[in-house]
């Protein structure tokens, strides 16, 4: 086991009183407290989260915090790169519930200590490839989506899993405009939300997910674009259909179902050969299935892998 302790509080982590004694409560009603105070808080250091290491991750250096804090794409609030920052903390991440329905034996609505109870958190440094041709890559806090979803017994005829993100417009000022038809929705096929890459993330940098980056539980894809990886999820509905996506929706000959990363397969308006790896001054090249195709790529053999974009 390895405890992970965060190096140092800034004095802008705890100026803020209400995120600060927020977090501190989430900690507590997770049932993570408990450790943290084994090895004994103080104010200037503090250990959000108990883990362990995985296999699974790269020994890529991380980006830095403050940049996979303060770059990112959450259109709910706004759609600059640096509005999720400065808007996301009207978000309301405590208590919170997701909803676990359709094709199963178990359908039940988790509060996010149910989810979290004896679950073993891991490090998960993964690549992170946007759509748009930016990469990083971030060191994630999570555990697998398929212990979650075995816990609700999927029927034979679950095919896909689909997700929702809240949709609460006086909290996400993003939702009050037509941006996208809220909630933002996405999906997967059984198989690939069963794949041990596959994990809900609760905390980056060993530290509780910021907003921004789609506290309190997101889904993180790594071998997808980014747009997959859907955060601050209310819904999981196992369903024998497809599921209707937002980014799908929105624009069809864009953004597909599927939507693996692929350096051969153009975006129709850029080209997604090479990625700007954020905090890098070269481009870097793209890697097919964003390089963890020794991983994923028999999920797909059969697939024309120039259409499924
Ligand atoms: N609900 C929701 N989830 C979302 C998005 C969004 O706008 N809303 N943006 C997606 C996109 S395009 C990317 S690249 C990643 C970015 O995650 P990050 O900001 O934590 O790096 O979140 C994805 N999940
Ligand atoms: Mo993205």
């Amino acid at each position: 086991m390895l405890i992970v302790r965060t190096p140092d509080i800034k004095s802008s982590d705890i100026t803020d009183r209400k995120l600060y004694f927020g977090r501190r409560e989430f900690m507590r009603t997770a049932g993570l407290g408990a450790g943290a105070t084994a090895i004994g808080l103080t104010s200037s250091a503090e250990a959000a989260f108990t883990t362990v290491k995985s296999p699974f991750s790269t020994d890529e250096p991380p980006t830095p915090k403050d940049k996979i804090t303060s770059y990112n794409n959450y259109y709910e609030f706004g759609v600059e790169k640096d509005d999720p920052a400065a808007n996301a903390g009207s978000l309301k991440t405590a208590p919170w519930a997701v909803a676990i329905e359709g094709e199963c034996a178990k359908p039940a609505t988790y509060t996010l200590e149910d989810i979290l109870k004896g679950v073993t958190l891991e490090d998960r440094i993964y690549r992170l490839r946007c759509v748009e041709a930016w990469s990083m890559v971030i060191p994630w806090v999570g555990f697998p989506l398929g212990d979650l979803l075995k816990r609700v017994e999927p029927a034979g005829n679950a095919k896909f899993v689909a997700f929702e993100t809240l949709y609460a417009p006086e909290q996400m000022p993003g939702q009050r405009e037509r941006i996208l038809d809220w909630p933002y929705k996405e999906g997967l096929r059984m198989d690939e939300a069963m794949h041990p890459l596959t994990i809900l993330a609760v905390g980056l940098y060993g530290d509780v997910l910021p907003n921004q980056d789609g506290a309190p539980i997101r889904l993180v894809v790594p071998w997808k674009y980014g747009f997959k990886s859907i955060k601050s999820i209310v819904k999981i509905r196992l369903q024998e259909n497809q599921p209707v996506t937002a980014w799908n929706t929105a624009t069809p000959n864009e953004y597909g179902f599927y939507s693996n990363v692929n350096p051969a397969v153009d975006h129709p308006r850029w080209s997604q050969a090479t990625e700007r790896r954020i905090g890098e001054f070269s481009r870097r090249k793209t890697l097919m299935f964003n390089g963890y195709g020794d991983q994923v790529a028999s999920l797909y053999s059969g697939m024309d892998l120039t259409r499924y974009f």
